[in-house]
């Protein structure tokens, strides 16, 4: 967003990506005692792009050695200090911002206008809020001491790598915790280059730890017995197992999981702005996003009209190439991820639903995906239900408001929602009405660090954001 945004430093725009990527435990880079490596490949040319160290549990172990032992020092630093660093990484985020963003996309696949003007100052802004909290603790929370759990262990996705490791480092360093944190197997280019300025900041020795690979060394970060807390973004059915494999242990655990948002258009919206945030809503970050609006419930009465106009739009998108400036739609983060979408829009047109995509080359090699729209969906498909993670959007239509808000509810998810109107009671109303963390109320997709983020139902628990997130990341005594 334009508030977060600043300049990045042309000079940085070379992302000097190495060739192999270690882990990086007790302030080092360091090779995995494996000595095995994975590659992370460039999903618009199917290419490798680096080799990444694969962590066992042994050097999980490592990590939380590093972290337990870096525990106590950090969480004796008086506030001030700890915002001092988290200042620095912030800075340095935004010195090499071009640097970072060109390596997101690369790696991930997003569109560069996306990492440039979102991914990476949002983290850094993140960094920047929460080095804010670190002395202030005592007001966050007035009459109660709160004490960091110790060594955080946190696992992230591969949609928004560093931003979801910035929502996860930030907080956790602010309130005096140590982490050990897992990116996606996929993106984790941008973590071992944060973990290049965690050095050039000079933060403490194992106060932040970065163990690379797949749902393996995931499963032992979370089960590791020196987690104090564990903090997981990711799939639902992932999220329901740590939970399980959690349970009885003592940990504190907070989960964002996936959504399948509905984005509410009534009669009385402004139209046209009403078709930007949808279009916003669904194909930002090719609609690899929890909180996407991937169901639009639109009112009967001016459904027609909103389709035709969604067309036009999706007809102007340009699929391609994401490191071209100008690109909306990117590649697909993998070969899984694209043979998902792929499967549940066979199932969409199976069930009845009528897809529209626009005629438009796909470039090959590379995951690419068409943008498309399904309008006569009905609740019951699993175009309406699942969250497919990819840029389709699933139109309803309804009546009334109560028909709205039964059918914005009717879903296993509750992260976000949108609403679109121009009377401000009825936004009031739905915005209590509505079983979602986030209701969102004539725009989309709008973040703030200061804004708590997290889910209603099979979305999780916990918030991310804000004094409610920070106070996911204490015990008050
Ligand atoms: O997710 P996983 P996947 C949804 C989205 C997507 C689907 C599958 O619908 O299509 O999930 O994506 C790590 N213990 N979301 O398979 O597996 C894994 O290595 C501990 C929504 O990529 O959940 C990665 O770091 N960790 C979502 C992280 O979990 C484990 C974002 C997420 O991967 C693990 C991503 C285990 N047993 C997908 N198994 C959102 N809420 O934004 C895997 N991991």
């Amino acid at each position: 967003g334009d508030l977060w945004a600043f300049d990045p430093a042309p000079e940085s725009a070379d992302p000097k990506l190495q060739s192999r990527y270690q882990l990086f435990i007790g302030g080092k880079f360091v090779a995995p005692k494996s000595r095995r490596y994975f590659e992370s490949i460039n999903p618009a040319t199917e290419k490798p792009l680096a080799e990444i160290a694969l962590a066992s549990a042994k050097d999980v172990d490592a990590a939380y050695a590093a972290a337990t032992k870096a525990a106590p020092a950090w969480s004796a630093l008086p506030g001030a200090e700890r915002g001092k660093y988290l200042y620095r990484l912030a800075r340095l985020l935004q010195d090499r911002a071009r640097e970072f963003a060109v390596a997101e996309t690369l790696d991930g696949g997003k569109p560069i206008k996306e990492s440039r003007d979102f991914d990476v100052p949002m983290a850094a802004a993140h960094f920047f809020y929460h080095a804010g909290w670190a002395d202030k603790l005592a007001y966050a929370f007035p009459g109660a001491t709160p004490v960091p759990h110790g060594v955080v262990g946190q696992v992230i996705p591969w949609n928004f790598p560093l931003l979801m490791l910035a929502w996860k480092i930030a907080p956790a360093l602010a309130t005096g915790n140590t982490v050990v944190l897992k990116p996606a197997e996929t993106t984790s280019i941008t973590a071992l280059k944060f973990a290049e300025i965690v050095m050039e900041a000079g933060v403490p020795a194992g106060v932040i730890n970065i163990v690379t690979g797949a749902g393996e060394t995931g499963a032992a970060v979370v089960n590791h017995p020196q987690a104090a807390k564990v903090a997981f973004t990711g799939s639902t059915d992932v999220g329901k197992h740590i939970m399980r494999s959690t349970a009885g242990t003592g940990k504190k655990l907070t989960l964002e999981l996936g959504g399948k948002a509905a984005n509410i258009v009534f009669d009385d919206a402004p139209i046209d702005q009403a078709v930007e945030g949808i279009v916003n809503g669904i194909f930002f970050n090719q609609g690899h996003v929890c909180c996407a609006g991937s169901r639009l419930l639109v009112q009967e009465s001016v459904a027609a009209k909103v389709l035709t106009r969604l067309r036009l739009r999706v007809k102007n998108l340009r699929v391609g190439d994401p490191m071209d400036k100008n690109t909306d739609i990117g590649a697909i983060n993998s070969k899984a991820q694209l043979d998902k979408i792929t499967e549940l829009v066979a199932a969409g047109v199976d069930e009845g639903a009528e897809i529209y995509q626009p005629e438009c080359t796909l470039p090959s090699p590379g995951w690419f995906f068409k943008p498309t729209l399904f309008s006569g969906v009905e609740q019951s498909h699993r175009i309406a239900r699942e969250e497919i993670f990819g840029p389709v959007l699933s139109i309803l239509t309804f009546r009334t408001t109560e028909e709205a808000i039964e059918k914005a509810n009717n879903s296993a998810y509750g992260l976000s929602a949108g609403v679109w109107t121009d009377k401000g009671s009825r936004i009031l109303k739905m915005s209590t009405a509505l079983k979602a963390g986030v209701v969102w109320a004539n725009t989309y997709n709008k973040f703030d660090p200061a804004s708590p983020f997290g889910g209603y139902k099979e979305s999780g628990f916990g918030r991310e954001g804000g004094k409610q997130g920070l106070a996911d990341y204490v015990k008050l005594t």
